[in-house]
């Protein structure tokens, strides 16, 4: 049976594997691993473990465009967009990247920049217009077409179910996440998933960015920037809802997540893995030496109480309840067995450090050091720039809560790509950047840290959210006039790299 049937003691979590259904023989690996980095020449040639995935990501509001094609269903999105004021330049993803109409030749282009596996969503409201009832079987075949095209090309396709689109319907009638109901009805829309492409997807994520879409679209948060200003983030469906009310969704969105995964398990054939992809905050010790490394773990169990340590422990912390006094979410204990289903591999998106740390007496076990107004970053506002996060991210996971398997679901950064004279797109620093962190993450892998696998966020330019279409993250440059795509200098790169199995 599946294994979430044969569910261990929730009770005995604390560093151990206990929640983790599959085990893989990952420390064996990367013990070789460690002797084989060594290249011909003595230098070291920063090698994965084999049969490492190089994967690009995607989402389905980001690139497909076709908002009302074929019987799709409105999303929490398509009408934020459609509002004036809400996005840079009034942008939408109403047309995007046209990859509802152009997916055999993005396919081919993932195939050409050495991808052997791709992370995209699935719009909830393409397959069910109203959120629930009745399916739309015209949406079912898109991404049933793309699987088998993914599959023809060879490139392993891993499906997340929910980056952001909520169905419009849902939100009119439950306040989307605001109620249990939501989850319900995620729930019966990824068995349903599972059920029609658990054939030939073995890999599912149910839930991107946790915090990301609950923060910004449910209450919006203002982030700090340089020069002491700050920018206040927001997204669909754009509620400013109390920080009681804020807890409660986000309480809502890890049961959706745990009543997915068993329902994944319950309709979808044996052998399909799942698990989520959340930006978990990263904790970055000033120093590396265990006192530091500890505050650190400390500090990252604590900042993502609300998420990613909650559906992997099955509670929330003491700290947590305590912080939040009468805000604190409503739960029973069968809800928090539901939210700590046993997962196959934990998927985290690392793009920045969130906090630095050192150790202190106080009772929280750590201190946090501010970001230097001057610390480097990359285009983004937020985007602080340390690849020593994509080292401890991953680390932490491991250390934390033992996982077996981990993913990086997301990685990159946005870059102010221009088409230069000759036609190519030269972002150099991009590729310093790929190059910084991937050198981490492969520390990391070497140390016998099980990551199975990397995604670099994105595949493409695309919808950028909040930013519109000028904030570029992609391998392959698209001009959203002409929707002609260009690869860039970063996919030369990343072909290299995939094709070495090493860092290039
Ligand atoms: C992710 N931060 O969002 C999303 O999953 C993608 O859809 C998005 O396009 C991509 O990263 C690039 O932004 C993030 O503040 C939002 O650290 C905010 C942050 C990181 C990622």
């Amino acid at each position: 049976m599946n294994s979430w049937a044969t569910r261990r003691q929730f009770s005995n979590f604390a560093g151990s594997a206990a929640l983790f259904a599959s085990t893989s023989a990952h420390s064996a690996v990367a013990q070789t691993i460690s002797a084989e980095t060594k290249a011909a020449d003595g230098s070291h040639a920063r090698t994965f473990p084999k049969g490492f995935y190089w994967g690009a990501a995607t989402s389905a509001y980001q690139i497909e465009g076709a908002w009302n094609e074929d019987g799709k269903g409105a999303s929490v999105w398509d009408t934020y967009t459609h509002q004036p004021g809400n996005i840079k330049n009034n942008d939408n993803g109403d047309v995007a990247n046209d990859h509802y109409h152009r997916y055999k030749e993005d396919v081919a282009l993932l195939k050409d920049i050495g991808a052997t596996a791709y992370r995209f969503s699935i719009a909830w409201p393409r397959i069910l217009p109203e959120g629930t009832g009745q399916a739309n079987p015209k949406g079912l075949d898109f991404y049933s077409r793309l699987v088998d095209e993914l599959t023809a090309a060879g490139i392993e396709p891993f499906a997340t179910l929910y980056h952001w689109d909520l169905p419009q319907t849902l939100q009119d009638k439950y306040g989307g996440w605001q109620s249990k109901d939501t989850a319900n009805a995620f729930a019966d829309y990824a068995g349903y998933i599972a059920a029609q492409l658990g054939d030939r997807v073995k890999h599912f994520f149910t839930i991107n960015e946790f915090r990301s879409f609950v923060e910004g679209g449910y209450q919006g948060f203002d982030i700090r920037v340089g020069g002491g200003k700050t920018v206040h983030l927001g997204g669909a469906p754009g509620l400013r809802l109390s920080n009681a009310e804020l807890n409660q969704v986000r309480h809502h969105a890890v049961l959706g997540h745990g009543l997915a995964v068993q329902a994944i398990r319950a309709r979808g054939r044996a052998g399909i893995k799942v698990g989520f992809a959340e930006n978990m905050l990263t904790a970055v010790p000033v120093m590396e030496a265990p006192a530091y490394i500890k505050a650190a773990e400390t500090a990252t169990r604590e900042l993502n109480a609300d998420f990613t340590t909650v559906m992997l422990e099955g509670r929330y912390t003491d700290a947590y309840l305590k912080r939040n006094g009468k805000d604190a979410p409503t739960f029973t204990d069968d809800e928090l067995k539901i939210i700590a289903s046993p997962l196959d591999f934990v998927g985290i998106n690392v793009y920045k450090p969130n906090v630095y740390v050192t150790p202190s007496d106080d009772p929280a076990g750590y201190s946090r050091i501010p970001i230097n107004a001057s610390h480097p970053k990359m285009q983004s506002e937020w985007h602080v720039f340390d690849p020593a996060c994509l080292y401890w991210a991953p680390h932490h996971v491991q250390s934390l809560w033992g996982a077996t398997s981990i993913f990086i679901t997301e990685n990159g950064c946005g870059a102010s790509d221009v088409i230069a004279d000759d036609g190519k797109v030269y972002d150099s620093d991009r590729i310093m950047f790929l190059r910084a962190y991937l050198t981490q993450l492969q520390r990391a892998t070497a140390d016998g840290v099980p990551v199975d696998g990397y995604f670099l966020w994105s595949a493409q330019d695309n919808f950028e959210w909040m930013d519109g279409f000028g904030n570029r993250f992609g391998l392959v440059y698209v001009d959203f006039k002409t929707q002609k795509r260009t690869p860039k200098l970063s996919a030369q790169w990343f072909r290299e790299t995939a094709r070495r199995n090493a860092v290039a």
